[in-house]
C-alpha cells in the first residue's frame, strides 16, 4: 500500500466513522429510541463509469461533475432501519404509523448528515456539491435526475433487487444519500457479490412481487405510476398521517421482512456453502 492509499483509506475511515457517530447520536437529539442501525458508505473516484448515468438511469441524469465542477469522489451512504420497524410495517397492507415517522426523521438526518460530511470537508479545503434525500422527483416521469441508487450501484455500495431497490450488505430497508466532493478518497466499495438479489442470482425467490398490494412489480419492470398512486393514497386515508408532512409518501411493503431487508441474501448463501 502506497502512502496516498493509506491517507485515503484514513479518510474515509474517518468519514465513515463520523457517519456512524451522527446517526448514533440522533436518538438522544430527539429522545425517542430512533429507528436506526449502524450506516454504511462507499465511495468512488468520479472517473468513466458516471458517463453511463444517462443510459443506465433517466437520460437527463445529472453527472456527479454538474453539482461540482470540480468532484473527483462520489460518496454514497446508507441508512438502515432497525428490525423491530421492519416487523411493524410488514404487518398489513398498509404502512404503520411509524414507517411515516421514520420516513420524515430519516429524510432529516439524511440532509443533516451530508451536511456534516460537506462540512468536516470543507475544514479540510475541499468543496462539495449535496443533494437532497428525496422528493427531488418531476411528478410527470416519477424520476429524478439525481438517483441515489444508480450512485450507490455505481460506487458498489449495493446491488438493484427486483424491487428495484439498492440492496446493500446491510439489507435495502432504510434510506440512501450522496454528496460530490474535490478530495480525493480512492475507491472503497463495500458490496461483496455480483448480484444481491436472489432471483437475479438465478435463486428462487420474488417474494417482493407478491408483498405489493397493488401489483407493481414484474420480474422485469416497475409500474412506478401504480405504486406512486398507492402512496398517495395511503397518506390521504390514514388518520395516523394526517399530522405528518403532505409529502410523506410511504409504504415499503415489497422491502419488509424480505430475504433482502437486513442484508445480502447472495453472499449469506456463498458462504453457507463455503
Ligand atoms: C421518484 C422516486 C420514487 C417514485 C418512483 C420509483 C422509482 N423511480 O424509484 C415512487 C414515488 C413510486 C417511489 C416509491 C418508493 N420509494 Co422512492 N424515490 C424516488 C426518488 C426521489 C428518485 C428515484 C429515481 O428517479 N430513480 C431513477 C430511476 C431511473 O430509477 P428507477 O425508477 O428505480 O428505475 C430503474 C431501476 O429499476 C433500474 N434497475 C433495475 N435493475 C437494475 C440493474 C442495474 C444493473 C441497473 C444499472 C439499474 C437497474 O433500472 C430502472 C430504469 O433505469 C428517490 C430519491 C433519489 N433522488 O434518488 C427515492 C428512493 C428511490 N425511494 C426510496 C424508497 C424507500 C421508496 C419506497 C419504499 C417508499 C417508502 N419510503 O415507503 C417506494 C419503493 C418503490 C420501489 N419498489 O422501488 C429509497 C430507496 C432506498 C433503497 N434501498 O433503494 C430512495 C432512494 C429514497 C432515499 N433517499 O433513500 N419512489
Ligand atoms: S425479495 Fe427476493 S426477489 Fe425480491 S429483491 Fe429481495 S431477494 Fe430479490
Ligand atoms: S412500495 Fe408498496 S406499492 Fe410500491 S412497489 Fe413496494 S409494495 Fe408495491
Amino acid at each position: 500500500m502506497n502512502s496516498n492509499d493509506s491517507l485515503h483509506r484514513l479518510d474515509v475511515e474517518e468519514l465513515r466513522r463520523m457517519a456512524e457517530r451522527f446517526v448514533a447520536d440522533e436518538p438522544a437529539r430527539l429522545g425517542t429510541e430512533g429507528w436506526w442501525r449502524p450506516p454504511l458508505l462507499a465511495t468512488a473516484p468520479v472517473d468513466e463509469r458516471f458517463d453511463r448515468l444517462t443510459q443506465i438511469a433517466a437520460d437527463d441524469h445529472l453527472h456527479p461533475r454538474d453539482l461540482l465542477p470540480t468532484a473527483r469522489t462520489v460518496i454514497v451512504f446508507f441508512i438502515p432501519f432497525r428490525k423491530d420497524l421492519v416487523r411493524e410495517n410488514h404487518n398489513g397492507d398498509r404502512p404503520c404509523s411509524n414507517w411515516g415517522l421514520a420516513y420524515v426523521q430519516t429524510n432529516d438526518l439524511i440532509d443533516r448528515l451530508s451536511q456534516r460530511l460537506g462540512d468536516r470537508l470543507n475544514e479540510s479545503g475541499f468543496r462539495c456539491g449535496l443533494t437532497p434525500a428525496t422528493h427531488n422527483f418531476n411528478e410527470t416521469k416519477l424520476m429524478a435526475r439525481w438517483s441515489h441508487k444508480h450512485l450507490g450501484h455505481l460506487v458498489n455500495l449495493g446491488r438493484f433487487g427486483t424491487h428495484c431497490m439498492l440492496i446493500t450488505p446491510a439489507g435495502c430497508t432504510g434510506r440512501l444519500g450522496s454528496l460530490v466532493t474535490e478530495a480525493e478518497l480512492g475507491s472503497h466499495p463495500l458490496i461483496e457479490t455480483r448480484e444481491a438479489c436472489l432471483l437475479k442470482a438465478g435463486k428462487a425467490c420474488g417474494l417482493c412481487m407478491e408483498a405489493c398490494p397493488v401489483n407493481a412489480l414484474k420480474t422485469n419492470g416497475f409500474e412506478r405510476r401504480h405504486c406512486w398512486e398507492r402512496l398517495k393514497d395511503n397518506r390521504a386515508d390514514l388518520d395516523y398521517f394526517s399530522d405528518l408532512p403532505e409529502t410523506t409518501h410511504v409504504c415499503g411493503k415489497c422491502a419488509a421482512m424480505m430475504p433482502c431487508s437486513f442484508g445480502n441474501p447472495v453472499a449469506r448463501l456463498s458462504a453457507d456453502t463455503r
